[in-house]
Order: C-alpha cells, then structure tokens, then sequence
C-alpha cells in the first residue's frame, strides 16, 4: 500500500532537517487547511445557497445566510485569532490592517490573505481559490503594525493557495519547495498527492485576458503574438487557456508549464499597474513560482524583490516559466519605454507606515 501522507506528517518530516523549527508552521498549516475545508464545504453549496436563502434566509446552524466571500474572510479570521502565532492580518477584504483582539495573545507572525480569489467566477461553478502569505513579525511594537506586513515577498516565510475546483488540493511553501496535497473529502483530510512540484521545461500554454488586448502596451501585444508563434523566430504557438481565476490559472500552468500575465497597460495613464494585488495574490504566487523553478515580474524585474508601499497596492503579474516571463522582459525593456516611465515612479513610491 502506498505511503499516505498527511500535511501536518509531510511537515513534521520536513522539519527533521531543521532542528531549530518550533513547529509553529505545522500549526499554522494546520489551521489552515481547516479553514479552507469549511470554506470548501460551502463552495460544493454555492449554488444552494440563493434558492435556501430565498426561502428561509438561514443555514442549516441557524446562522444567517453570508456571500461566501464574506464567509470566507471571517473563517480564516476566526480560525487564526485566538491562537497565539499572528500578531496581525491583513484581508483583500478589508481596507485596513486587522489586529488581532487584545484578549488574546500576539504572535510572531503576520497573515495576509485573499480569501476567495476569482469571486467572479462564483456564481457560474468555475474554480476559485484562497491565497495565503505569512510574513515575520519585524517591528518592535507589542502587536503588529503596517511595518510588519510591507515586506517585499523576498522576506516570506511561506505561502499557499487553495484551490476550489474539480478537486479541492493545497499547495504550499515553506521556501523547500512546493507541495500538493489533495482533499479526501470521505475523511476530510488533506493528502499528499504531488511532491516537490516543478514547472515543466516545456510550456503548454499561455493565459491572459486577451480582450483587454485593446489596452496592452505595443510590447505586450508583440509578446502575446511571439506567444502565438507569429512575432519573432516563429516558435511552435502555446495553447491559449485562461480561466479568470488567478488560482486556477496559476496552477495549471505550474503543472503543465505556461505563462500567466495581467500587465500594466495603457487603459487610464495615472493606473500604469494592472489588476493584481501585491500584498494578497501577487507576493505568495511569486514566491511558489520561484520554489517551483518558475519566475514572477512585473515587467521590470523580480516581484519578490518589489519593496510595498500600501496595503492594496496593485501590481503588473507576469508568472510561469523563466523562459517565457524573462522574454516578456525583454520585449518591455524594448517597447515600452513610455509605459516604463509611467509605472515607475508609481513601484517607487515612499512606504505608507501611518
Ligand atoms: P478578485 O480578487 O476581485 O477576485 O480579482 C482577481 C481575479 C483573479 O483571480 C483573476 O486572475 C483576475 O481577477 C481576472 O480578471 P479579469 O476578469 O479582468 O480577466
Ligand atoms: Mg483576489
């Protein structure tokens, strides 16, 4: 019979290899998975819920009926509050940072989530995710502060998203690599079922929203036509897929190899930055790609190494396989000089602390 790995096994054993570990990741872990699969109970009813509510208006607890975003915002809170390790969140929910209720003990962590990514896509049974990002507590004030969430996402000290789809799957680092694990949902347990995941060397697809083509920058158009196999040397064209789902676009391609950008462009000139947010989809997606064997830019260089200035800051994403992220690089450096100095000044902005 074959090894079944739980999360929390596939931790510990990991930690074997740093004696220093407190184990406070297994936890951490732990509660998450545990958050996501009640919030993977109520995606399986998402449809249930309008006719439900439309009736009677509560759950079967008696509890009024929430839009699972909302829902998922407050279970991952929930969960994680009371339990000693984050001295603060931050939501894509929320406008401000979230403190942690002075009865309760502050920990050493920070924890910055989208808790239902792709939420367009709710209501029409497509995959959508949770994003999660954990950074370490830096400021010397008792309980967390902005200065403990502006962190670039070179400082991370893991991440993970999970994602609602045919199956519910979790996948993480803890900057060793990243790992799959898969929902039994017979036994409601996380399961390892894809180890030390690596891009491909050889890329399968491409997504983007292509009908925002309009307001792409002249080398971003190049770039999705080089894609194509139309501009430059004439490559073998990538399979175009794309969900709308950052989660679900992600993953795909980090198992079949691709490329995934939403890049700055020309719609309105003083938002030179896309769509993404830095602080909740774009640092953890970053970090997994490059633990992966992947890469993240804006267009100007490493998404990791971009020091945040606001909590709901958004920034260009172009994510997949080095190869191809690097090339989009270049046709920017190349075409794009304008929208270069448009967007800079904006990644350069002075930290907001206050
Ligand atoms: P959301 O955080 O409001 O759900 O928006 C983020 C989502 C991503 O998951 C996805 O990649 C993108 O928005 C899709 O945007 P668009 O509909 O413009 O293609
Ligand atoms: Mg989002």
């Amino acid at each position: 019979m074959a090894n079944i790995v739980t999360i929390e096994r596939h931790i510990l054993e990991k930690q074997k290899a740093f004696p220093e570990a407190t184990g406070v990741f297994t936890q951490i872990l732990y509660d998450m998975a545990l958050a996501t699969k009640l919030i993977a109970r109520e995606t399986t009813r998402a449809g249930l819920v309008e006719i439900l509510g439309a009736t009677e208006n509560h759950n079967s607890y008696g509890e009024q009926q929430q839009k699972l975003d909302v829902f998922a915002d407050e279970m991952i809170f929930k969960i994680n509050d009371h339990t000693g390790r984050f001295c603060a969140m931050a939501s894509e929910e929320h406008d401000d940072i979230i403190e942690i209720p002075t009865h309760f003990d502050s920990g050493k962590y920070v924890l910055l989530y989208d808790p239902l990514d792709g939420s367009s896509n709710i209501d029409v049974n497509v995959s959508i995710g949770t994003i999660f990002a954990i950074h370490r507590k830096v400021s010397n004030s008792p309980r967390g502060t902005l200065e403990d969430i502006l962190q670039p996402g070179r400082k991370l000290a893991g991440a993970g998203y999970v994602i609602y789809g045919a199956s519910t799957m979790m996948v993480y680092s803890t900057g060793q690599g990243v790992h799959g694990f898969t929902l039994d949902p017979g036994v409601g347990e996380f399961l390892l079922s894809h180890d030390d995941i690596r891009v491909p060397d050889k890329a399968l697809y491409y997504s983007a929203n292509a009908g925002n083509e309009k307001y792409w920058t002249p080398g971003v158009r190049r770039y999705a036509k080089w894609l194509q196999g139309i501009e430059g040397e004439g490559r073998k064209p990538l399979g175009h897929r794309y969900i709308g789902s950052l989660v679900a676009d992600f993953h795909r391609n980090l198992l079949r190899g691709g490329v995934f950008f939403y890049p700055g462009d020309l719609q309105a000139p003083d938002k030179p930055y896309g769509k993404m947010r830095l602080m909740f989809e774009a640092q953890a997606i970053a970090f997994l790609a490059e633990q992966a064997g992947g890469y993240a830019s804006d267009g100007i260089g490493d998404i990791l190494d971009i020091q945040p200035h606001s909590l709901h800051q958004r920034v260009p994403l172009i994510v997949g396989n080095r190869d191809l992220v690097e090339t989009a690089e270049q046709y920017i450096r190349d075409y794009d000089q304008e929208w270069i100095n448009a967007y800079l000044p904006f990644r350069n902005k002075e930290r907001e602390l206050a």
